[in-house]
């Protein structure tokens, strides 16, 4: 009987043995190899035979993990095609000056920041790729997509200085951004556009957006929109940045749709902020196992080419042996310790590995390289990274954090926040990388550490910029071209809206999905719609279009669908155009984020539209959407079912009455909360006309909107004359104050609430004589900012005649109070009532969801046409043009009851 389950491989157990015959001997012959040679040996015969039977076509599932060696094995290398010196020294350069800038900006500025030893741990992983791998976006080609590890950025600006792409006054700039020309801190386009192309310094970002980007590259390919397979796209990561679900969240989607355009580094440093990644284990050992069972290729480049020697030796397996029993804290501690302790406690204790390297000196046994220094190495690994077909990689590079920058940095649980060296650190430095003639000591001396450019006719710079030009250019690099322009749809797409919807009863979500039809099927800009649904189409009404418009599917329908016989059966297709992500609001909005920028990033404009719950949006990728930001997406994210009491049956962890509010603290995003059907036309299309005018992406804005679609159906209004600046300004009036009414007020609504608002003005004129008009707000975050900035320009110019904001503007053309009410939380609508030129009170749902029916809720949280027709009531009390008996007599009227806990109490 099997004892231990790790060893049960239910196939042999569960089909006929034909030969038991022959199964006993082989059993017996593995019996005896362990016997009289030991485990490593049996080891070693058993991946011999694996091998053999892989190159048999024999299918056998791969094993989850390899010993603690180099996946190339020496002999396998390929030759190195570059000059391995020069690029030594270009190496050196960039270190020098890379340190030298964080340090000189720290004595500029004491707690500046900027960071040292990541970038030091990794310098040959960019290198290699900058002299032999990452293509540039030279003579209109879309080049490759570099994603580059936040913290490293200070090796990306030494090496654009060497390039002469940034001077001396640019290094100084690092961190210094007020006033313009400074260096952000880390890869942001929203700060640097014409440099930075993808943020990636928020920890797990960079990944996940990295892998749907390649992804993306094959949708564009694969729908004929461009061809994409000259691109590849890197991804930098750090091995403390694979704990973020984010960064390995996804890794199975890569290996599903063989994204073999895809290659990441893992810089396995074996530290992170605080201290080891995985002191207990071993995280090359761990990621190897888990990018190889989600189907990655993955390249351990774990030792330098000294240890090939020592391996070739090690006749016993014992060397092996101990780098598979090792575990993270100890490499870590060897690469503090001098050579004399490793020899001790990491040869030493096995007399014939002592033995092995009795001939090396301790410096020499010090100077062991890891494999993610070794230049060959990565070579090696990019190239095989290259050539494969069919896999995305995961090259594993073992590195010392802080390498090369002396004992007091290297593998220091601190390292990753020193940014100073003393003078006699940094001329360590210089020794150490051999630039004695470039930087004498006196220039060391002195306060501040000089840079250090060779000069254009020196060996290394024509080197350098030979490499950049035969790689199609430097990079990384941002522009906004033109290559495929995008045609702007015909006007007809967004006519039909503006009469309204008769007596027929929709959503803003059913508009919604038609105008994306219309969108689509758009001859000119049709191709380019790019609709992006996390499994929620049929909730949202939406699978009408699967059949229509198709779903994405890299490799086609395998298989016929159950609903093939229905018009609208689920149909997946290589040139499909819907992205079906699955249940992954951050793939979702990886994949909007990749259209978003494809104008930039390709040149090639791409509309996408990702329609989610509205409360997993916001709230739960907010920090994709503020990267999406930085990276100036354009585009449109639609929180649908939204709104606390218009999605009704779903409770407290669905209902949404927040997502406006967050969508207020990202500065480039445009929040809208329309009511009708026509408000939500005329927003996208202006929304269209500013990210591309005429279609040219070089003039647009870099803007995104969000806009709220609710699932309440009513009938859909037609368009008032001339409120199209109001809607796009964020307030008009909807409908004047019936007449002969003696009070006058005003009601502003937003979304769903248009509907009590619009019932309390009949109820407040037929029994209180009060005549309120209403108005839609449909951007309470627009209405702020305008306001703010004409705030702002009385503040600063005194004395002249002040300028009045377009919100006190507008509501200064009625009379009496203002109540705003809203399916969201009370301070969206107050983000703008101080501006108010009369009394000012908000309605709205501020409080946990729950489930209930809508006119329930809406009672609840106070929202409904009862508390609309109290709250205006009141305020007219207030201001002492009704009686407060009124006001009374109302609250009975309408069955409130007033002692009741506020709904944001429980
Ligand atoms: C989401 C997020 N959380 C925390 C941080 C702060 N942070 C910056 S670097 C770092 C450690 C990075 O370690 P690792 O990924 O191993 O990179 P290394 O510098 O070692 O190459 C942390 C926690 C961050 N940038 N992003
Ligand atoms: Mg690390």
């Amino acid at each position: 009987m099997v004892t231990d389950m790790t060893f049960i491989d239910g196939f042999v157990h569960q089909l006929p043995d034909t030969d038991p015959q022959e199964t006993q001997e082989w059993l017996d012959s593995l019996d005896a190899v362990v016997g009289a040679q030991g485990e490593a040996r049996a080891r070693f015969l058993l991946s011999k035979v694996l091998e053999r039977s892989r190159q048999l076509g024999v299918g056998t599932p791969a094993s989850v993990s390899t010993p603690y060696i180099n996946t190339i094995p020496a002999e396998q290398e390929p030759w190195f095609p570059g000059d391995e010196e020069v690029e030594r020294r270009i190496r050196r350069f960039v270190r020098w000056n890379a340190a030298v800038m964080v340090i000189r900006a720290n004595k500029r500025a004491d707690g500046i920041g900027g960071h040292l030893s990541t970038f030091a741990s990794s310098a040959a992983q960019y290198e290699v790729g900058f002299n032999h791998f990452f293509r540039g976006k030279g003579d209109g080609q879309p080049g490759d997509a570099v994603y580059i590890q936040g913290h490293a950025a200070p090796g990306v600006y030494a090496r654009a200085f060497l390039e002469g792409r940034m001077d001396e006054a640019h290094l100084d700039r690092f961190r210094t951004e007020v006033g313009g020309g400074g260096l952000s801190s880390y890869p942001h386009p929203r700060l640097m556009p014409d440099f930075w192309e993808y943020p990636t310094v928020s920890m797990g970002l960079g990944p996940i957006n990295s892998i749907y980007h390649a992804r993306f590259l094959r949708y564009l390919h694969n729908r004929q929109i461009d061809d994409t397979s000259g691109s590849r796209v890197w991804c930098f990561v750090g091995d403390g940045e694979t704990d973020e679900p984010e960064t390995l969240g996804a890794i199975s989607l890569a290996a599903r749709e063989g994204l073999d355009n895809l290659t990441w580094v893992v810089n396995c440093n074996l530290q992170r902020l605080d201290g080891p990644v995985r002191g207990n284990g071993k995280i090359i050992q761990e990621l190897e196992a888990q990018f190889r069972g989600a189907g990655w290729n993955v390249i351990k480049v774990v030792w330098g080419r000294r240890w090939d020697e020592l391996l070739a030796a090690d006749v016993d397996g014992v060397l092996l042996n101990r780098m598979n029993e090792t575990v993270d804290g100890e490499y870590q501690r060897f690469a503090v310790e001098e050579g004399s302790y490793t020899r001790e406690h990491f040869f030493g204790p096995d007399p014939r590995l002592r033995e092995m390297v009795a001939h090396l000196s301790d410096d020499d046994i010090h100077n062991l390289p890891r494999g993610g220094h070794d230049y060959r190495k990565l070579y090696a690994a990019y190239q095989a990274a290259t050539q494969q077909t069919g896999a995305p990689t995961a090259i594993l590079a073992k590195t010392v954090k802080g390498w090369a920058l002396g004992p007091g940095f290297e593998a220091r649980n601190a390292t990753h926040q020193i940014k100073k060296m003393t003078v006699k650190e940094l001329k360590a430095l210089r020794d150490r990388l051999h630039l004695d003639e470039e930087i004498p000591d006196e220039a060391l001396d002195a306060d501040t550490p000089p840079f250090y450019r060779p000069p254009q006719d020196s060996v290394e710079y024509r080197y350098m910029m030979d490499r950049r030009q035969a790689l199609d250019g430097p990079l990384p690099s941002r522009a906004v071209r033109n290559r495929r322009p995008l045609p702007l749809p015909e006007e007809s797409v967004f006519g039909e809206f503006t009469s309204g919807s008769g007596k027929q009863e929709v959503s803003t979500t059913m508009a919604f999905t038609r105008l994306l039809r219309n969108l689509a099927r758009d001859e000119r800009i049709g191709p380019r719609i790019v609709p992006i649904v996390p499994d929620e189409a049929r909730t949202f009404g939406m699978d009408g279009l699967f059949r229509e418009l198709e779903i994405y599917a890299a490799f086609g329908q395998l298989y016929e669908p159950v609903d093939h016989a229905l018009l609208l059966s689920y149909a997946e297709d290589r040139d499909g155009q819907i992205l079906e992500e699955g249940i992954s609001e951050a793939g979702g909005l990886a994949s909007w984020t990749a259209a978003a920028t494809s104008y930039a990033n390709r040149g090639v404009p791409m509309i996408p539209f990702f329609i989610f719950y509205s409360m997993f949006g916001f709230q739960r990728v907010g920090d994709l959407i503020w990267a999406a930001a930085d990276a100036r997406a354009r585009g449109f994210l639609l929180g649908a079912t939204a709104g606390r009491t218009t999605l009704l049956g779903e409770g407290l962890q669905h209902q949404d009455g927040h997502s406006l509010l967050l969508a207020s603290t990202v500065p480039t995003c445009e929040a809208y909360d329309p009511a009708f059907a026509y408000e939500l036309a005329a927003i996208i299309q202006d929304g269209l006309h500013r990210m591309y005018p005429d279609g040219d992406a070089t003039r647009g804005e870099d803007v995104f909107y969000y806009l709220t679609v609710y699932n309440e159906n009513v009938a859909m209004p037609p368009m008032p004359e001339g409120v199209g600046d109001g809607i796009l300004e964020g307030l008009y009036r909807f409908a004047p104050a019936p007449e002969a009414t003696t009070h006058p007020a005003s009601l502003l609504f937003s979304g769903s609430a248009h509907g009590a608002a619009r019932e309390a003005q009949t109820e407040l004129a037929e029994h209180f004589d009060v005549g309120v008009d209403l108005w839609s707000a449909t951007s309470y975050k627009r209405l702020r900012e305008e306001a703010m900035a004409v705030e702002r320009w009385n503040r600063l110019h005194p004395g002249e005649a002040a300028r009045v904001p377009r919100v006190t503007q507008r509501l200064a053309e009625g009379d009496g109070p203002v109540v705003a009410v809203t399916d969201f939380m009370r301070a969206v609508p107050d983000q703008v009532a101080r501006w108010s030129p009369r009394p000012w009170l908000s309605l709205g749902t501020d409080g946990f969801g729950r489930s209930d029916t809508r006119d329930t809720l809406r009672r609840f949280f106070e929202t409904d046409t009862a508390h609309v027709v109290v709250a205006v009531l009141s305020q007219l009390a207030t201001a002492g043009a009704i009686e407060t008996s009124v006001v009374a007599d109302a609250i009975a009227r309408y069955g409130i009851d007033p002692d009741t806990a506020p709904p944001w109490t429980h």
